[in-house]
């Protein structure tokens, strides 16, 4: 399976603009696309890519979604004079044609199929496309905001009858709703389309009734269309992201698509002039790394819209890098979603929770009204100015532009132990400083009996002072105490200075780790049986879930309900993974969980997996590793009523503690 990225682009794209005045689509700008290429160069990503050619698209292709009357319409544009261009452009809404417009739409749509294609025959894992002009609010015999083919909804028309697919996906992190794309799939099972917006009660473009929360798709296709309408501006990285959580991802899990498109416009980031959000450019990082566990990874973004230059082309960078499987940069500001957004996602969920069972009847409880008297007052903006944030681009991508260690996993096997662990896995052999040793002596001197015992631990202390250093990112270590080691190593992490581990135990523990309240540890324990002692406070929970009392796999609800926003909330430098024996969570499930926690403490991560169990380890490796993605993980099962209830009442104990747990409000 390739695991390499394409990138589809050509600068013929930039040759058509606006000639004439017209404020509302002088947004729309041939550098739009330099810009984002220019800085992809600026990062080395251009190199790290497969580079892909643009083509013409088919009149064939182009007819997949539009009329052949508004084909010869847009044909016709070719050989017109400007008044006559002006004029046909004004037969629709904030659209402008140019002489090569066609040309440039023929290539933006084919080059989108190109990028399908390559993904779709397994020669690259996933890519972007940067084109221009975009596409998502363009119909059958219109051409719209500033939209003329609709590049996404063909692409998946395209995919479906080349490659036979039964479920596509489309994520439109656009801040407009894309309309057109609806239009072609509202009564479609088949795409599943989610689109979130700028909306403010309808009084954002393009104002339609049918961009609201209850607009849910008709007929067959009725509960496959995901509207989330955003009615404030100043939506931030904590809003998206509990929207990816609570909203997108578990209807996606459960519809578990063959392809994803996402119809990426970066209108939705901080200072872009339209959508006047705050979602800085990392945020587009978690949301490409949080879609790239679907499908075995067939992710392709092609670009929509997206205005303030700089902050484009930086959003369109953060998505490359993760697409090439860069470690995912730390999210910046307070991991709460606001009043309004938190508002709109139980509007969503409510609306949608006869159709998904991963929403409980629990759910389908609409807030009428919004409720200003209790809102928080408009965030503020930091100035209209597009060179404000200009300013702060500059100085935020320094801070937040990690480094990737160049190691990516190593693997700590004790001696006399084989096992065969995936290719590039670097086994470590140093073991750490009888000074360093000699603290876990002071502390766990009872259980540290054998040489071989303290050798293995002094490699994990290595192995830790590696990730805090960067030289390596992630690691595995195989054990035969799993629970002393876990302990161990995480006395050592802070120790040495971390500020923030989340350590979660799967199955028994044979020895305690020594836990403080302080705040610096969150431990999370999930085993298949009440626990003898439950001990439940604000960073330390035990979790009853597994396949005993649950049929199927139905993890991925808790990870997505419950572990990854108080991951998200608690802002770990340390993943801390540890497996004991008697678990309740299956091997795959254990993969899911490595392979979504890598998107937080910029992917800093150590399994500790019991000595005998190389399935699990070969498994969890590849994870780290970035490759258990290019492995279908199938449908997951709805968890039993029962497991729902368990779930909701720890739920309503931790959401006061962490904000992002919250889907709700009251
Ligand atoms: N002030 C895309 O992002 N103008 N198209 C809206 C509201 C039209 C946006 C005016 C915006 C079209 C692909
Ligand atoms: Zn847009």
């Amino acid at each position: 399976m390739a695991s390499t990225t394409a990138l589809v682009y050509d600068e013929e794209m930039m040759n058509y603009r606006l000639l004439w005045d017209d404020p509302e689509c002088a947004i729309e700008v041939p550098e739009r696309l330099s810009s984002s290429y220019e800085r992809l160069q600026h990062y080395d990503l251009v190199q790290r890519c497969v580079g892909l050619p643009v083509r013409e698209a088919t009149e064939e292709e182009i007819t997949l979604v539009h009329s052949t009357d508004y084909l010869e319409i847009v044909k016709s544009t070719q050989t017109m004079n400007e008044e006559e261009l002006k004029k046909t452009s004004q037969n629709y809404v904030a659209a402008y044609f140019h002489q090569n417009s066609y040309r440039c739409a023929k290539l933006a749509l084919g080059g989108t199929l190109q990028l399908v294609d390559a993904v779709l025959s397994g020669q690259v894992l996933n890519g972007m496309a940067l084109v221009r002009p975009p596409g998502h609010h363009s119909q059958r015999s219109q051409s719209n905001g500033f939209c003329i083919f609709n590049n996404v909804a063909i692409a998946a028309k395209y995919a479906q009858k080349k490659y036979k697919l039964e479920r596509i996906l489309i994520v439109d992190w656009d801040i407009h709703h894309g309309q057109g794309i609806q239009y072609v799939f509202e009564d479609d099972p088949s795409v599943l389309y989610f689109s979130w917006h700028r909306y403010e009660h309808g009084s954002f473009w393009p104002n339609l009734g049918e961009s609201d929360f209850g607009f849910v798709g008709k007929d067959k296709g009725t509960g496959f269309n995901i509207n989330l309408p955003w009615n404030k501006t100043g939506m931030g990285n904590a809003d998206y992201i509990a929207a990816f959580l609570h909203v997108l991802l578990p209807i996606a899990y459960e519809f578990d698509p063959e392809l994803v498109l996402v119809s990426s416009g970066y209108d939705s980031g901080i200072g872009d002039p339209e959508g006047c959000m705050r979602a800085t450019p990392e945020c587009f990082s978690h949301l490409t790394h949080m879609l790239m566990n679907l499908t075995g990874g067939k992710l392709c973004v092609v670009l929509e819209g997206g205005y303030h230059l700089r902050s484009l082309a930086e959003s369109v960078c953060m998505t490359v890098r993760t697409l090439l499987g860069d470690a995912v940069s730390r999210l910046s500001g307070e991991m709460a979603p606001c009043h309004s957004a938190l508002e709109s996602i139980q509007n969503v969920r409510a609306a949608h929770a006869p159709y998904w069972h991963c929403f409980s009847p629990d759910d389908a409880h609409l807030v009428h009204k919004s409720n200003t008297a209790g809102s928080p007052p408009e965030p503020p903006q930091e100035g209209r100015d597009a060179s404000v944030f200009e300013v702060f681009l500059e100085t935020h991508m320094k801070e937040v532009l990690n480094s990737t260690p160049a190691i990516r996993t190593s693997a700590v096997i004790p001696e006399g132990h084989t096992v065969t662990l995936p290719a590039g896995v670097q086994v470590e052999d140093q073991t750490a400083s009888k000074e360093q040793t000699d603290v876990i002596i002071g502390d766990f001197s009872e259980l540290l009996k054998t040489e071989n015992v303290l050798t293995s631990l002094g490699k994990m202390l290595t192995v830790i002072n590696k990730l805090v250093n960067k030289q390596i990112r992630n690691a595995i270590a195989l054990s035969p105490n799993t629970s002393l080691s876990a302990a161990v190593v995480l006395q050592h992490a802070l120790h040495v200075g971390l500020q923030r581990v989340f350590y979660i135990h799967i199955g028994d523990l044979d020895s305690k780790p020594l836990l403080k309240d302080d705040g610096k540890t969150f431990f999370l324990r999930i085993l298949g049986d009440e626990p003898a002692e439950v001990i439940n406070s604000k960073y330390q929970h035990s979790l009853k879930w597994g396949e005993n009392s649950c049929e199927g796999s139905s993890f991925i609800y808790v990870l997505l309900r419950l572990i990854l926003p108080i991951a998200y909330s608690f802002q770990p430098d340390l993943i801390l993974v540890a497996a004991g024996s008697n678990r309740s969570i299956g091997i795959q499930d254990i993969s899911l969980l490595t392979s979504m926690l890598q998107g937080l403490a910029e992917g800093r991560m150590l399994a500790v997996i019991p000595e005998s169990e190389s399935d699990l380890a070969v498994t969890v490796s590849s994870s780290l590793m970035g490759f258990s993605r290019a492995r279908e993980l199938g449908p997951h099962k709805c968890p039993s009523v029962d497991c729902m209830k368990t779930l909701k009442v720890q739920l309503d104990i931790l959401q006061k503690e962490w904000k992002m747990l919250q889907c709700s409000f009251g």
